[in-house]
C-alpha cells in the first residue's frame, strides 16, 4: 500500500461517483436547522460533506472551495440570490462560516444553499435550500402588552412567605378576514401566520383547541430583570375562517414561583405571572392582522390547575375544567360571563425582549413502570431509572375522590418512599376526580426529580397495575451526540449514569440537582460537566445561551455569581466563578465556533480584572468552599476539602488568565496576548515557589490529592518540579489506600493528570476501582444517576444521614477521560478539524468503542483485544484529518502493589507488527513512534487497524 492514506501521499484522481452528491446537514448558528424565530443577526452557516466521495484510495475527499447564496425567496435561488451570494471562496472552512449580505431584521425569511469544490477541483451540485426565520429581535418590534388577571383578592402566600400565584387563564377570540378567495372552512386565504409569545412565568397556548408546540415549561429560565426569551410558532395551520380562540395558560414557573433560596429571604417580592403574546398574520392579499395581549383579553383563575410550582407540584381538580355546552375555554363560542378582566402593564426597556437562543424543553421519553409494590395502603412504582419529569397516569377513580402522587428518589427497606433529600421541595400532585372512571393526566408546569412513584387516593376496588404510571422524562430538546461502551457492566452503568445526570440536569440551564428546593444554576457544576457533556449531547448551543445569562450576572465589580441566573446574591468564589473563561474555551474547543470566545471575551477579562483584586502578595484569597464535599475530609466544616483554599483561588486564577491567553491568541488579540502571557509566567513562578518545596513536596496546607492535580494539571509547576511532585501526588493515593480523596475540583482531573504523568495504569485502577469512594461504588449500590456524594446509599447502612441529591452530575466529569482516552475520540484542533484517536487499552477492558457526531460528521473509535493481538476500528469523516496513536501495549492493574515504588507497570502485549486496512505499516509511514504507540496521520477515511 506504502502511504496511499497519509496525508502528503494522497494522489488525486478522477472520480465519477461526484455528480449528484451535494452538502448535507444544513445549519445555522450553533447547529438549528431550519430554525423559525431565530435569534441571530449574523447568522453563520455549517454544513457536511457527503459520506460517500471518495478517492482512489477510498479517502474521502475534502473541501477546497465554496459557495452559499441566500435569498428571501426559494424560487430566486440559486441564481438570483437577493440577500447575499458568497461567490467561490476558498476555503476548506465548513462550520460558522459568517453571513455577509444585506442586513437581515426581524420576521426575515432566509433561504440557503451552499456547493463545494473538492480536492480534485470537482464542484459539487447545489445542497437542498434549508432556511431559517428571524423571529422579533427587539422589543420595538411588541406592540402587545403584558397582561394578567385583575386580582379581587390579596395573593395567598405559603408556608415559606412566598406567594402562591394560582394559575391562570387567559383567553381572546377574533375574526379571520374573508376575501373571495376563501371557499372552506380551513384559511385558505392566509400566506402564515406567527406566534410571538413569551410570560414572566410559564405558559401554554392554545388556537381553537390545539396546544401551539409541544415545548414545555417555556419560556424557560433566564435573569428576568435583564432579558427575557420570547418563542415563535407556525400557527398558520391552527387558523380557521372566521371566528377563532386564542388561550393561555399560565403559571408561576421560576419567575414568580418559591424558587431559590433568595426569595426565601426576600419573602414579599411579588412577582406576579403575565403574559405577553402577539399573533401576526399575513394574508395572500399581502395585508396583516395582529391579535396581540391586550386590555380586552379575559381571564380568570377558576381553571382546574389549583395551584403549581416547580418545587412543590402541581394540584388538578377536574370539577374546575373550563367547558361549557361542550365547548372549550380554548374555543370559539365559549361564554365568559363569569371571567375577569385583565390589567395591562407596558414592557420595561431595560428588560430586553429576545428570541430563544437555544432549544427549548420537551418531553423527550417515555419510562413504563417496571415493578410494583403495596406499602401500607400505598402503592409504590418503580420506574428503574431516576429521572426527571413528571409522571403520566391512566387511573381509575371515584368521583370526588383526591389522587395523591409523590415522589422520590430512593426507597426505604420497606418499600416506602425516601424523601429526606428533598429539603423543602414537596413534589407532590395531586388530583380530584368529578366523575367515575380512568383519568389520564400529566401534570403541566411543574417537574420532579424521581424513580418512585406513590399513589394512594384512587379507586382501592381495582387491583393497581403497572401501567398505571409512565414518567415522562423532560430536558433541553438536543440530540444525543456521543456513545460510549465497553466490555464492562459496571463502567457502561456508570456511563449510562452520566448521561441520566446530563438528562436530569440541563432543563433549561446547567443545574446543581433536579429534585430538592435548590435546582439552580451552580457554575462550579457546570464548570466540572461542561466538557463531557459537549461529547455527550449536542449542548452547544445551550451552553452559548447560559453564558450570556452568566454575562448579564456579572457583578459591577467583575465578579461573577456562583449561581446563575443569579438567586443567591452577591458571592463569587473560585473554581465556581471561573466557569465564565473555562466554559467558553471548553465550548470552542469542542465545536470551532470562534463566536463563542468573541461573545464573552470581555466578560473574561473582567473576571481576571476581578481575581487581581484578590491577590495579597500574588496569592488569590479568593474566598471558595473549596473542594466541594472531599470524603473523609477532617476539615470542621467536613463538607469542605482539605486543599488549602488560598493553593485553590490562585490556580484557578492561573487556569482563567490561561484560556483568557488562548481565547485573546484565537482572536487576535495580539497585545492581550503578550500581556496575559507574562502574567501567567509570573503566577506560575508565584504558585510554584508558594506552594512547593524544592523537594516537590506541598509546603503550605494538607497533602491533598486535589492540591497536586491542580498544580500538575493546570500546568503551574516547571518540568522539573513536576516530575519532583509526582512521587507526592502518588504518596497521597498510597495513604489513601489506593482511593481518591477529592471533590468536585479535584474529581475532574484525577485521570487525566494521572494519564499526563504516563500513570494511566493508576488512572485505570481508579476508574475501576469498587470500593468507596470510587465512581464505580454508586454501581455497586445500585446507582442509576451520579450521586452529590460518594456514598449517597449503600446496601449495608442506606441513606448516608446526609444522602445529598442522588441526580448531581458533577462526578461524572470522568467522562471526559473516557471518551478521550479509553474510546480515544477528541479534537487536535477546533472542532475536530483535526482528530486524535488514541486509545489506551486496559487489562480492566477487553474492547472499548465511541461514537461522535462531530460538526464534520461521525467518528468512531473502536477498539478490541484478540487472540492475535488488537483491532483498532476508526472512522475520520470527510473534510478533516486524524492523527492516529496506535497502541502497542495494554496498561496492567497494580492491584495490591504500592503505587510508589513501581514505575509503570505496563507490560508490551501486541508486538510491533501493525497492518493499516491490510497493509503493513513500515517505519517510514510512521509520524512518530515509541515503546507505547505508533503514530500515523491520516485522510477521511475508514480504517480497520491490527497490531499482531
Ligand atoms: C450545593 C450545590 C452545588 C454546589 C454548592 C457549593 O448546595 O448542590 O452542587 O456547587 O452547594
Amino acid at each position: 500500500m506504502s502511504l496511499i492514506f497519509l496525508l502528503s501521499a494522497c494522489t488525486i484522481t478522477n472520480n465519477t461517483e461526484f455528480e449528484g452528491q451535494v452538502p448535507i446537514a444544513l445549519k445555522v448558528g450553533e447547529g438549528f436547522i431550519n430554525p423559525i424565530g431565530y435569534y441571530e443577526q449574523n447568522p453563520r452557516f455549517s454544513w457536511q460533506l457527503p459520506t460517500t466521495i471518495h478517492n482512489n484510495n477510498d479517502n474521502l475527499l475534502g473541501q477546497t472551495k465554496y459557495q452559499i447564496v441566500a435569498a428571501s425567496q426559494p424560487d430566486l435561488l440559486p441564481s438570483q440570490a437577493d440577500l447575499w451570494d458568497s461567490g467561490v471562496v476558498t476555503s476548506a472552512q465548513s462550520t460558522f462560516v459568517d453571513y455577509q449580505g444585506k442586513t437581515l431584521g426581524s420576521r426575515q425569511q432566509v433561504y440557503w444553499q451552499v456547493r463545494y469544490w473538492d480536492e480534485q477541483g470537482e464542484v459539487s451540485s447545489w445542497s437542498d435550500v434549508a432556511h431559517f426565520e428571524l423571529g422579533l429581535l427587539s422589543n420595538k418590534d411588541w406592540s402587545a402588552k403584558w397582561i394578567e388577571i385583575k386580582q379581587t383578592a390579596p395573593v395567598k402566600l405559603s408556608n415559606y412567605g412566598t406567594p402562591i400565584h394560582i394559575p391562570q387563564h387567559l383567553r381572546t377570540e377574533f375574526e379571520l378576514k374573508t376575501t373571495n378567495s376563501s371557499t372552506s372552512a380551513n384559511n385558505t386565504n392566509i400566506k402564515k401566520a406567527r406566534l410571538y409569545i413569551t410570560a414572566k412565568g410559564v405558559f401554554e397556548a392554545f388556537i381553537n383547541g390545539q396546544r401551539i408546540g409541544d415545548d414545555i415549561l417555556t419560556p424557560g429560565y433566564t435573569p428576568y430583570k435583564k432579558r427575557i426569551e420570547t418563542l415563535t410558532y407556525d400557527v398558520t395551520a391552527q387558523l380557521q375562517d372566521g371566528k377563532n380562540a386564542f388561550g393561555i395558560q399560565l403559571a408561576e414557573g421560576w419567575y414568580a414561583g418559591r424558587f431559590g433560596p433568595k426569595r426565601h429571604w426576600h419573602k414579599k417580592l411579588n412577582l406576579s405571572p403575565k403574559v405577553l403574546a402577539q399573533l401576526e398574520i399575513e394574508y395572500n392579499d399581502g395585508s396583516k392582522q395582529i391579535v396581540a395581549t391586550d386590555n380586552s383579553w379575559q381571564a380568570t383563575q377558576n381553571g382546574p390547575i389549583r395551584t403549581s410550582g416547580l418545587y412543590d407540584g402541581e394540584r388538578y381538580d377536574a370539577h374546575y375544567e373550563l367547558f361549557d355546552q361542550n365547548v372549550s375555554w380554548h374555543q370559539a363560542g365559549y361564554n365568559t360571563s363569569n371571567w375577569s378582566n385583565v390589567t395591562t402593564s407596558a414592557l420595561e426597556p431595560q428588560v430586553l425582549l429576545q428570541p430563544k437562543r437555544h432549544y427549548t424543553s420537551k418531553n423527550k421519553q417515555l419510562l413504563p413502570a417496571l415493578a410494583i409494590k403495596q406499602v401500607g395502603g400505598k402503592t409504590v412504582f418503580d420506574l428503574g431509572q431516576n429521572m426527571v419529569g413528571v409522571p403520566k397516569i391512566r387511573v381509575p377513580m371515584k368521583k370526588g375522590q383526591t389522587l395523591n402522587l409523590r415522589f422520590g428518589e430512593g426507597v426505604n427497606p420497606d418499600g416506602s418512599l425516601f424523601t429526606k433529600n428533598l429539603g423543602s421541595a414537596k413534589q407532590l400532585d395531586f388530583y380530584t376526580a368529578k366523575t367515575d372512571g380512568v383519568i389520564e393526566w400529566q401534570p403541566q408546569f411543574t417537574f420532579h426529580g424521581f424513580r418512585y412513584v406513590e399513589l394512594s387516593g384512587f379507586d382501592s376496588t381495582v387491583e393497581p397495575e403497572r401501567s398505571w404510571v409512565t414518567g415522562v422524562v423532560q430536558y433541553t430538546d438536543f440530540d444525543i451526540n456521543g456513545k460510549f461502551n465497553t466490555s464492562h457492566p459496571e463502567l457502561n452503568q456508570f456511563q449510562s449514569n452520566i448521561e441520566w445526570g446530563l438528562k436530569g440536569n440541563f432543563l433549561d440551564i446547567p443545574t446543581d440537582c433536579p429534585q430538592r428546593a435548590e435546582r439552580l444554576g451552580w457554575t462550579g457544576d457546570a464548570l466540572a460537566f461542561a466538557n463531557t457533556s459537549l461529547f455527550i449531547a449536542d449542548s452547544h448551543a445551550f451552553w452559548s445561551a447560559w453564558l450570556q445569562s452568566i454575562r448579564e450576572e456579572q457583578f459591577d465589580d467583575n465578579s461573577i455569581p456562583v449561581v446563575v441566573p443569579n438567586e443567591v446574591g452577591e458571592i463569587a468564589q473560585a473554581g465556581w466563578s471561573d466557569a465564565a473563561v473555562t466554559i467558553p474555551w471548553d465550548v470552542y474547543w469542542r465545536t470551532g465556533d470562534k463566536k463563542i470566545l468573541a461573545e464573552n471575551y470581555q466578560m473574561m477579562t473582567r473576571w481576571i480584572q476581578y481575581h487581581q483584586t484578590q491577590l495579597k502578595d500574588g496569592i488569590s484569597e479568593m474566598w471558595t468552599v473549596g473542594d466541594w464535599l472531599q470524603p473523609y475530609s477532617k476539615r470542621e466544616d467536613s463538607r469542605r476539602g482539605e486543599t488549602d483554599n488560598r493553593l485553590i483561588s490562585t490556580a484557578f486564577y492561573a487556569r482563567s488568565v490561561e484560556l483568557t491567553l488562548n481565547s485573546a491568541k484565537v482572536l487576535s488579540k495580539i497585545d492581550d496576548a503578550k500581556k496575559y502571557s507574562k502574567l501567567l509566567a509570573e503566577i506560575k513562578a508565584k504558585f510554584q515557589q508558594h506552594f512547593f518545596a524544592d523537594n516537590g513536596r506541598l509546603q503550605v496546607g494538607e497533602q491533598a490529592q486535589t492540591a497536586y492535580l491542580l498544580a500538575i494539571g493546570f500546568d503551574l509547576l516547571d518540568a522539573e518540579m513536576t516530575q519532583k511532585a509526582v512521587p507526592h501526588l502518588l504518596a497521597t493515593f498510597e495513604a489513601a489506600n489506593g482511593h481518591l480523596r477529592t471533590g468536585f475540583l479535584g474529581t475532574p482531573l484525577i485521570a487525566p493528570v494521572l494519564d499526563k504523568i504516563d500513570r494511566a495504569d493508576i488512572a485505570f485502577d481508579l476508574v475501576f476501582k469498587q470500593s468507596y469512594p470510587s465512581w464505580l461504588f454508586s454501581v455497586t449500590q445500585g446507582a442509576t444517576t451520579v450521586w452529590e456524594r460518594w456514598d449517597g446509599y449503600t446496601h449495608d447502612k442506606g441513606y448516608a444521614k446526609k444522602a445529598g441529591s442522588l441526580n448531581h452530575y458533577a462526578y461524572g466529569a470522568i467522562g471526559q477521560w473516557l471518551y478521550d482516552r479509553v474510546a480515544g475520540i477528541s479534537p487536535l484542533s477546533a472542532g475536530y478539524k483535526t482528530i486524535s484517536i488514541a486509545p489506551l487499552i486496559s487489562t480492566h477492558l477487553t474492547s472499548a468503542e465511541g461514537e461522535y457526531k462531530s460538526p464534520y460528521g461521525e467518528i468512531k473509535s473502536k477498539w478490541q483485544k484478540t487472540d492475535s493481538g488488537l483491532i483498532l476500528e476508526v472512522i475520520i469523516p470527510a473534510n478533516t484529518t486524524a492523527r492516529i496513536q496506535i497502541p502497542l501495549i495494554e496498561h496492567t492493574s497494580l492491584a495490591k502493589k504500592s503505587l510508589l515504588n513501581q514505575k509503570e507497570n505496563t507490560a508490551a502485549l501486541f508486538g510491533q507488527k501493525v497492518l493499516v486496512n491490510g497493509e503493513i505499516l513500515n517505519d517510514e509511514d510512521l509520524v512518530g513512534q515509541d515503546k507505547k504507540s505508533k503514530t500515523i496521520t491520516v485522510d477521511a477515511g475508514s480504517y480497520i487497524i491490527e497490531v499482531k
